[in-house]
Formats: structure tokens, C-alpha cells, sequence
């Protein structure tokens, strides 16, 4: 099988399990595991953040972030695909009582003009617009990226505003990368950044969210509440360690294979994609062309050893990773002219 499902799929190597089993560890609950607290510090560090925290998912660090930002009935403005809004089971409406604004963005990255215009006036009738959430890369906009030049103009358009900016930085090593910058300037001036493990990391589990040591204080205690105070969570950490020293670098193969995937299937009759538009490691394409939906496509792809997700009626996800190689993308090129082909006729 060659699984372009998503990054989420890798499975953890030899190396990095000998790391996971050699791990120091203690009760974290009691902010008592050397490893958890290694890897908090280098990830603050890295950032640039006063404090960082581990927790289990993405989903956690997010909303564990809104939740330590604002009150119930407080507006969050969010680009309508991002991961928090979209995905996340409208834990911000049950957990943090947050009210969405969704904006437009272009491929999900939203404007300083387009917030500007959405920022809510003081006014008794109206729910106070409190919080900015980005994405970076963004996942539905098919692995875009915010520039360090976009986020600055966002966080400075708030900081007089009495508003906070976070940013959801599940894929912010892609970003870096493709950007040609660092996750610290990519971070600069938000006031939380969660980054995840698990993606293109390789992680097994794990997410860290980083902010002032103060946000971290009381992000703890939600944490807690969450159920996402873990123990001897060291094991964990210890993955996360491995992936920070052995995986960041490599993520540029994943965008290389990506750009090669969308390049090809940009040729193939019936597909619709714009590959320059690709420049890390996700490729949405249209398969409208090809008389089939995303799910038959998907489904029938499926059945020649190729699987990726369907991401709207006719639209399909591709996400390189470090468990594909260049050869297997060839090959999952050839699986899919091949089934085109025979579909055609
Ligand atoms: N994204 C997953 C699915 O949930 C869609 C994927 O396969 O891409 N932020 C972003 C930008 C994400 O893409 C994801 C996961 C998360 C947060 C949540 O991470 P987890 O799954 O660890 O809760």
C-alpha cells in the first residue's frame, strides 16, 4: 500500500523506538519528568516563547489554547477551512464557549484588511472579537503558508486591540522550510503556538503549545481539566526529542515528492491541480474531468494498492510523508495513469 492518506500515518522506526524505551522519566503531572520538561524547554526555546507544555493531539494544544485566551460568548476570527473550526467536533463552542466569525482566506490565508473589516466595534449588542486564530501551513488550503511579512501585519494590526493571536502550528516545520525562515520568526508575536509530533514529524503522538510562562500556568490547569495530565509521559517525549534532532531537515524531501505528485497529475487527463501552487507536502486536486466523484475515485484508487482521502465532492487529498518514497510516488503515478486510462475507455 502506498498511504498518501496523510502524515498522521507513520510509523515510528527502530531508532526512535530505542528512544522511547531508554527515556528517563516521572510523574508529569507533578511537572516531574525530565524528558517532557527537555522537550517543553527546547520547543519555548525554539519559539522564542517563555514556557511550553506537552500535550497528546493537536486538537488538545488548540483547544486548550482558546481556552486559557478567552470567556464564553467572546468571537473568535478564523479563516471558514481551518483545522480548529473545521475539524475539531465544535469543541470551542462546548469547551471555551467561543462564537466563531469565519473569514474567507485565499487557500485559507486570510488578509490583515479582511480582519481588520471583521473586528467587531464596542458595542452592547455585539460579542467582543477577543481572538485570531491561523494556520500554518494550512491543511484545507492544501499545505499553504503564511509569510513571517502576512503574520506580522496580523499581529500588529491587534496588538492595540486587547485581542490575542494563536496560531496553529501543527505543520510550522513545513512552513520554515518552505519559507526559507525559522518557526521563531514564523511565531513572532503570537501569543500561542501550538506544533504537532505526529504529522510530519513521525512521531507516534504528541503536541506542544508554547506562549508566556503565565498563558502556560493557567494552560496547565486546563489541561488537567481535559484529561490531558499524562504520568511517566517521558516515553512520549522522548519521540518527539528524536524527531526534533532526526526529522526537520528531511521535510524537504516531502516537498519535493509532493511537487513531483502534483507536476504529474497535473498532465493527466480529467485532473485539475495547480502545482505551483504546492510547496510543501499536500496536494488537493479536482477529479471532476475524470466523470468520477472523490469518493468512487478514492475507493477505486484504493483497490490498486493507493490510498488518499477525499476532501470535498470532488476533490482529493494527497500528503507526502516520511514512510513515501520518491519511488513510491512514481508508482502511485503509474497506478493512477493506468486506472485513468482503463476508466476512459
Ligand atoms: N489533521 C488531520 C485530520 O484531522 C484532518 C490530517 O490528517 O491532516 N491542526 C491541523 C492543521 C491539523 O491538520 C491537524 C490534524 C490538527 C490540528 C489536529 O491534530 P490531532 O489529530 O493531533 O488532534
Amino acid at each position: 500500500m502506498i498511504d498518501l492518506r496523510s502524515d498522521t500515518v507513520t510509523k515510528p522506526g527502530q531508532a526512535m523506538r530505542e528512544a522511547i524505551a531508554t527515556a528517563e522519566v516521572g510523574d508529569d503531572v507533578l511537572a516531574e519528568d525530565p524528558t517532557v520538561n527537555l522537550l517543553q524547554d527546547k520547543m519555548a526555546s525554539l519559539l522564542g516563547k517563555g514556557a511550553g507544555l506537552f500535550v497528546p493531539s493537536g486538537t488538545m494544544a488548540n483547544q486548550v489554547a482558546i481556552k486559557t485566551h478567552i470567556q464564553p460568548g467572546d468571537e473568535i476570527l478564523i479563516d471558514q477551512d481551518a483545522h480548529i473550526y473545521y475539524y475539531e467536533c465544535a469543541a470551542t463552542a462546548v469547551i471555551a464557549g467561543g462564537q466563531f466569525q469565519c473569514l474567507q482566506g485565499d487557500n485559507g490565508i486570510l488578509s490583515p484588511e479582511a480582519i481588520a473589516a471583521a473586528i467587531r466595534p464596542q458595542d452592547i449588542h455585539q460579542p467582543p472579537s477577543r481572538l485570531i486564530c491561523l494556520e500554518n501551513t494550512h491543511n484545507r488550503g492544501g499545505g499553504t503558508i503564511y509569510t513571517v511579512e502576512r503574520t506580522t501585519s496580523i499581529t500588529k494590526l491587534v496588538s492595540d486591540q486587547n485581542m490575542k493571536v494563536h496560531l496553529d502550528g501543527a505543520r510550522l516545520f513545513n512552513a520554515a522550510l518552505a519559507a526559507g525562515t525559522t518557526v521563531q520568526e514564523l511565531s513572532r508575536g503570537v501569543d500561542s503556538v501550538s506544533i504537532c509530533f505526529s504529522k510530519g514529524l513521525g512521531a507516534p503522538v504528541g503536541s506542544v503549545l508554547c506562549g508566556s510562562a503565565d498563558f502556560i500556568a493557567e494552560a496547565r490547569r486546563f489541561r488537567k481539566m481535559f484529561g490531558g495530565g499524562m504520568r511517566q509521559v517521558g516515553i512520549l517525549a522522548a519521540a518527539c526529542l528524536y524527531a526534533l534532532d532526526h526529522h526537520v531537515e528531511r521535510l524537504q524531501e516531502d516537498h519535493e515528492n509532493a511537487r513531483r505528485l502534483a507536476f504529474e497529475l497535473a498532465q493527466m487527463d480529467g485532473i485539475q491541480v495547480e502545482p505551483e501552487q504546492v510547496v510543501t507536502n499536500i496536494v488537493i486536486f479536482d477529479v471532476a474531468g475524470t466523470g468520477l466523484d472523490a469518493d468512487s475515485f478514492v475507493d477505486k484508487l484504493s483497490t490498486e494498492g493507493v490510498l488518499m482521502i477525499p476532501f470535498g465532492p470532488t476533490t482529493v487529498r494527497a500528503v507526502t510523508h516520511m514512510d513515501v518514497s520518491t519511488a513510491d510516488i512514481d508508482r502511485a503515478l503509474e497506478i493512477i495513469a493506468r486506472f485513468l486510462k482503463s476508466s476512459s475507455r
